[in-house]
């Protein structure tokens, strides 16, 4: 599936009522939504998503921050989605992210950099299969929302 990907509004950017301008931009960057919720992640969730930073220097900060607020989880459908998403996002750091992308209008420093993006498909439906059931995610052929 080169059509989806997965993404995570963190929630410095939910707590900062960035929300509905993040999704907004999602929409009008082509995406189609096919399955949106918000979690408060418990720890144990926070550790299992990023269980590839457990040895790097910044996790402990960041399984911290992840669970500090509701995060706003979403399954997007588009062509090209991952490295489309990734684009959209920018830059891991928000300082070195291009204008116009997500992470230079809402993030604020590295850790609190708005947004999640998917690495890989194969990553992407990991991740998506830790929020969502597979009746969860809608697959109606639409082109509007
Ligand atoms: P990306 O989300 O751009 O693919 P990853 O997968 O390397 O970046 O990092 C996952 C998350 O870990 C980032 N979104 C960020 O919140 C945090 N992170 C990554 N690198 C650092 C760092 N050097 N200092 C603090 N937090 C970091």
């Amino acid at each position: 599936m080169d059509n989806r990907t997965f993404t995570l509004i963190k929630p410095e950017a939910v707590a900062a009522g960035n929300t509905g301008k993040i999704l907004d931009a999602i929409l009008g960057a082509g995406f189609r939504l096919r399955a949106l919720k918000m979690v408060s992640l418990t720890r144990n969730r926070a550790e299992k998503f990023y269980a590839v930073h457990r040895e790097r220097p910044f996790y402990e900060k960041l399984i911290g921050y992840m669970t500090s607020g509701p995060v706003i989880a979403a399954v997007l459908e588009k062509d090209n989605a991952v490295a489309d998403f990734r684009r959209l996002a920018g830059n891991t750091d928000p300082a070195r992210a291009e204008e116009g992308t997500l992470r230079r209008r809402f993030g604020t420093d590295t850790r609190h950099n708005a947004v999640h993006a998917s690495d890989s498909d194969e990553h992407a439906r990991e991740e998506w299969e830790q929020f969502f059931t597979e009746t969860e995610i809608t697959n109606t052929d639409y082109s509007g929302a």
